[in-house]
């Protein structure tokens, strides 16, 4: 049953009904499915198709913006449920996110943002297209000792150096950990900016997180 559900969830977001992605995933909320399963088993391999179809020219902007809402509606609902899962003691440590300037992808920067906060980090989510000034005052506003860059173009990944740079600049790079993903980041992009890690998924990312500041 619960194959079934991740399935039309997926298939909801390819055919482009993003009510039924929303009733599906109240279904599979209350049918008490793991909310993180709903995410990696449902909603994500259904983006990944959409993903593929527009890059095979099958697909065009107007399919990938319905997908999304209906990806985005969906992750309202299994946020609180993302966060009730989490048994939080005490505040892990302060981390800055968003998504890079350019680049207004934000699915997956909200995802990350909500496990982190969900694990305990006090999190300030700036949001989409985030100037590398806006990253650099928020980070020496709060103290944070983490700051998260997310991209997922090709286009927008060199950004994640320019940051780190910036912070060079401003004489605050030791002061924090710098995490970066998003589809297009690997391991070696990461090294070669200066970055202290990456990390491939939400969950990937809160194991980055915790032993970086550890
Ligand atoms: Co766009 N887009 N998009 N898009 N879009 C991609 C990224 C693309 C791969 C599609 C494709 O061609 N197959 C392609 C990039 C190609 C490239 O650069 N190599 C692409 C393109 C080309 C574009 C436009 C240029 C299209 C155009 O206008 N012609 C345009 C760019 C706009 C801009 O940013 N300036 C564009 C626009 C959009 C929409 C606005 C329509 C929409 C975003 C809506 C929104 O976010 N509100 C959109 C979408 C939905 C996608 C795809 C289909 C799905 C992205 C997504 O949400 N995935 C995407 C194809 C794909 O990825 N398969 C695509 C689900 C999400 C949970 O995963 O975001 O990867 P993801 O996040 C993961 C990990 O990457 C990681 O953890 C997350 C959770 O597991 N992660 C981190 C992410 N950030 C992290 C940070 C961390 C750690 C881990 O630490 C800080």
């Amino acid at each position: 049953m619960s194959n079934d559900l991740f399935e039309r969830i997926s298939t909801s977001l390819i055919e482009g009904e993003p009510d039924s992605t929303v009733e599906l995933t109240r279904q599979a909320i209350e049918a008490g499915l793991e909310p993180l399963d709903i995410v990696d088993q449902g909603l994500v391999p259904g983006m990944e198709v959409v993903g593929d179809k527009f890059q095979s020219g099958e697909y065009f902007l107007p399919h990938l913006i319905i997908a999304a809402s209906g990806m985005q509606q969906a992750m309202e609902l299994l946020e609180p449920e993302l966060r009730s899962r989490q048994q939080v003691v005490e505040v892990a440590g302060t981390v800055v996110i968003g998504t890079v300037s350019g680049d207004i992808h934000e699915i997956g920067k909200s995802l990350v943002a909500t496990m982190l906060s969900a694990n305990g980090f006090q999190v300030h989510d700036l949001g989409v297209d985030v100037s590398t000034e806006t990253f650099v005052s928020k980070v020496r506003e709060t103290g944070a000792n983490l700051l998260g860059l997310s991209a997922l173009l090709t286009t927008t990944m060199t950004v994640q150096r320019e940051i780190i740079e910036a912070l060079a600049e401003a004489g605050i790079r030791d002061q924090l950990k710098v995490i970066v993903g998003g589809a297009p980041i690997s391991k070696e992009w990461a090294d070669s900016i200066g970055a202290d890690g990456h990390a491939e998924d939400a969950v990937g990312a809160v194991e980055l997180a915790k032993r970086l500041v550890r």
